[in-house]
């Protein structure tokens, strides 16, 4: 069986999208550890940051940061501002094999993170 995120962008499971926009989306975490926690998922699926080839991929991972800044801007996180999170492999606490960037808003975040 594919990915949770592959499932989700094939409409095989649900999410609460809040962006389907060519080749990423924006989806609800269904496990937020903030008032406002989303994340922007390429559709390609690729494991790890590690996975993603700096050169081929390099305007994914431009695409989904501005994506992210985008997203804030639209819900207003902008003026307060917010966080952006990649975990990588098992000491990054990455969870879920299909890349991703957390974005994180609407308290007051912590430093240095657990
Ligand atoms: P990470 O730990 O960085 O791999 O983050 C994976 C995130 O994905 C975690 O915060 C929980 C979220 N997540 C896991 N399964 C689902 C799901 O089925 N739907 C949604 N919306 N989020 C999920």
């Amino acid at each position: 069986m594919s990915c949770i995120f592959c499932q989700i962008v094939d409409g095989k499971a649900k999410a609460d999208f809040v962006l389907n926009d060519g080749d990423v989306f924006a989806i609800r975490d269904v496990h937020p550890v903030a008032p406002t926690h989303i994340l922007i998922i390429p559709k390609k699926h690729v494991r790890s940051l590690l996975e993603l080839d700096g050169a081929d991929d390099s305007q994914l991972i431009s695409k989904m940061v501005a994506t992210a800044v985008d997203v804030a801007r639209r819900i207003d996180l902008d003026e307060r501002g917010f966080r952006l999170v990649w975990n990588c492999r098992s000491d990054g606490g990455q969870t879920v094999d299909h890349v991703h960037l957390h974005l994180l808003g609407g308290r007051q975040m912590k430093w240095p993170p657990g």
